[in-house]
């Protein structure tokens, strides 16, 4: 078994695949893809993924997959222990709400509402406004992962799974950059136990500063 992953290290979605792939300890190789590697407008990447985004990953000779969530699920189920993704429906559901929840809501509104508009904007571009009213709309969100995780280990209940994958992720650059944020007691102690785990730390603690614009 061979999986290849075609992403940078700097992308967040490619952090995500890969801190999943850390976790289930999968041999695999990844090509640095994207951003100032370029390599994603070839025809060769755009046959395996239309969008010419990353990340993408092979496995094998099988088909290219791409989204990171789809990604993420075919790990789980192909080589992730039932507890990471479990086959039951109504317990798979509920790592699966959690982990929409957080792609949808969460990641999607920190990247680009905050994370590009503090990070890869120029400071003479940024819009103060704008930027604290996305805080605003994403502390509503942070407020039901603090709900959640007040009284669980994990987003999705007691066991680590891939809801963890598509939230988690998200914390490293929300409590890195110089933005203003509320106490959250739960999810602070939440992320201080996610950087304690060594796929964490390798694959998504990864410097944005090759990202920063600074005029
Ligand atoms: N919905 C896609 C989004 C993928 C995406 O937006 N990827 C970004 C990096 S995070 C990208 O490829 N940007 C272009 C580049 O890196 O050159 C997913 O979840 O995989």
């Amino acid at each position: 078994m061979t999986l290849t992953i075609w992403g940078r290290r700097t992308s967040s979605n490619v952090q995500a695949l890969m801190w999943c792939v850390g976790e289930l300890g999968l041999a695999h190789l990844r090509h640095d893809i994207g951003h100032v590697h370029g390599g994603n407008d070839t025809p060769e990447f755009l046959a395996m993924n239309p969008n010419g985004l990353v990340p993408v990953l092979q496995d094998g000779d099988d088909e290219p997959i791409w989204e990171t969530g789809a990604i993420l699920r075919y790990l789980a189920a192909r080589y992730g222990p039932d507890s990471f993704w479990p086959t039951d429906p109504a317990r798979r559901a509920r790592v699966d709400k959690w982990a929409e929840w957080a792609k949808l809501n969460v990641a999607l509104g920190f990247t680009g509402p905050v994370f590009w508009q503090v990070v890869r904007t120029a400071p003479s571009q940024q819009d103060p406004r704008a930027i604290a009213e996305a805080l605003a709309r994403l502390a509503c969100l942070l407020k039901i992962a603090e709900g959640q995780l007040a009284d669980r280990e994990y987003l999705a209940g007691d066991d680590f799974t891939l809801a963890d994958i598509q939230f988690g992720h998200v914390l490293y650059r929300y409590f890195d950059i110089d933005i203003a944020r509320p106490a959250w007691p739960a999810i602070e102690r939440y992320y201080a136990a996610l950087v304690r785990r060594p796929a964490f730390a390798e694959h998504v603690m990864v410097s944005y500063e090759p990202l920063r614009v600074t005029e």
